[in-house]
């Protein structure tokens, strides 16, 4: 690469890729290889056992801290591996802060495991100035956040969060998979660790599973490569290699999916049957100066909105021909899912109605189709369950 700073395509397709030295193949190999010959004890080019590196999944690794701006990234298994792999910095006696509208499976990780390992979980609306640091405590080792969130497409000032999580001396990991890095890169605005679930915008294609976690701090980056080893939830070379090749379209896709975003939301606006849009691009989220300044203008791809009731919202979804009904999120072909009876079902009810996350909720991941398309799916479906 040329230019002293190449922009964040240009790393997507070149940063730990490029031609494989021994062949010249433009697309780097598949490294399967669980072991590595080694010339004496310990005498080896970098690799022992792939359990604890491996060269697909470093090629990953270093993408990945390149588009975060970080100096480390780690790749696992599911979003949700990365997620309980920095559960395990933690041990008895210490308290996490953490947004309240999270999405479901990260809810049931701190309060139906986390918990029986002595950790002690606070929700908070981490929207509301000052209610991190009102609910930290000198036990108070990290505070995590999600921004955009799921479902509600909340966001959460990173800059100002990481500022309370360290006059607490607590670190601040930021769930950033709603945004990808193409929009949002939390470690420029002082977070410790930003996590993805790779599953979604990173991989792109509803094809493969992944997390990640990067951090800039050599001291976090050892301890969670540490249990990244020892724990193992480490994702496959395939895995990597299907995620190192979706990485070089990211910034396209989520470019496309905004913009299809960002129409759609404002078209559902103008819906009789629709009460409300959550969008962090339209001019009437609440926070939408916020999201202008931290996510550069662009919005991602999923939006969620509110019928009258959970009949009407079951309707619409059951009408739609073109948004396949199902979970997940970020990839190229659009999906419609509702929160309350799918992705978000392991959140109690009443916890669900303290959140604002109500039964008429439905939420959107908006692909790459042509939007003309789209805005006509929606329209016939609302149309016919009125
Ligand atoms: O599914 P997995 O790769 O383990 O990632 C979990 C996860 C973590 N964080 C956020 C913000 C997520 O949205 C997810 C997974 N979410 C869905 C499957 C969903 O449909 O919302």
């Amino acid at each position: 690469m040329s230019r002293e700073h190449p922009g964040f395509a240009t790393r997507a397709v070149h940063v730990g890729q490029g031609p494989d030295l021994a062949t010249g193949a433009v697309v780097q190999p598949i490294h399967l290889a669980t072991t590595f010959a080694q010339e004496g004890i310990g005498n080896h080019g970098g690799f022992e056992y792939s359990r604890s590196n491996n060269p697909t999944r470093e090629q990953l690794e270093t993408c990945l801290a390149s588009l975060e701006g970080g100096r480390h990234g780690l790749a696992f298994a599911s979003g949700l591996a990365a997620t309980t792999t920095t559960m395990l910095l933690l041990g008895p006696g210490d308290h996490v802060v953490y947004m309240q509208d999270a999405y479901g499976g990260t809810f049931r990780l701190f309060n139906a495991v986390m918990r029986r390992y002595g950790l002690s979980f606070t929700a908070v609306d981490a929207t509301q100035p000052g209610a991190v640091e009102a609910a930290m405590t000198e036990s108070t080792k990290l505070v995590w956040i999600e921004t955009p969130t799921n479902p509600l497409l909340r966001i959460v000032d990173i800059a100002a969060t990481a500022d309370a999580a360290h006059r607490g001396a607590a670190h601040l990991a930021v769930d950033s998979t709603f945004a990808s890095p193409y929009i949002q890169r939390p470690l420029e605005l002082g977070a410790d660790i930003v996590m993805h679930s790779s599953t979604k915008y990173l991989g792109g294609h509803s094809d493969v599973l992944g997390g990640c976690l990067v951090t800039s701090d050599d001291t976090l980056a050892g301890r969670l490569r540490f249990h990244q080893n020892a724990a193992g939830a480490v994702p496959s070379p395939f895995d990597c290699w299907l995620l190192l090749r979706g990485l070089k379209t990211l910034a396209l896709r989520v470019q496309r999916q905004s913009d299809n975003a960002l129409t759609i939301a404002r078209h559902l606006q103008s819906n009789t049957a629709v009460r409300t849009v959550h969008y962090p691009g339209l001019p009437s989220h609440p926070q939408h100066q916020l999201a202008a300044r931290q996510m550069g203008g662009v919005y991602g791809g999923v939006v969620s909105f509110e019928l009258g009731d959970e009949e009407a919202a079951v309707r619409v979804l059951e009408a739609l021909r073109l948004f396949t009904l199902a979970e997940s999120l970020g990839a190229v072909e659009s999906l419609a899912e509702h929160p309350g009876l799918m992705t978000h079902s392991s959140v109690p009810p009443d916890e669900r109605a303290r959140i604002g996350l109500g039964g008429g909720l439905l939420r959107l991941s908006v692909g790459i189709e042509d939007v003309d398309d789209l805005l006509a799916d929606l329209d016939q479906a609302l149309h016919q369950a009125s």
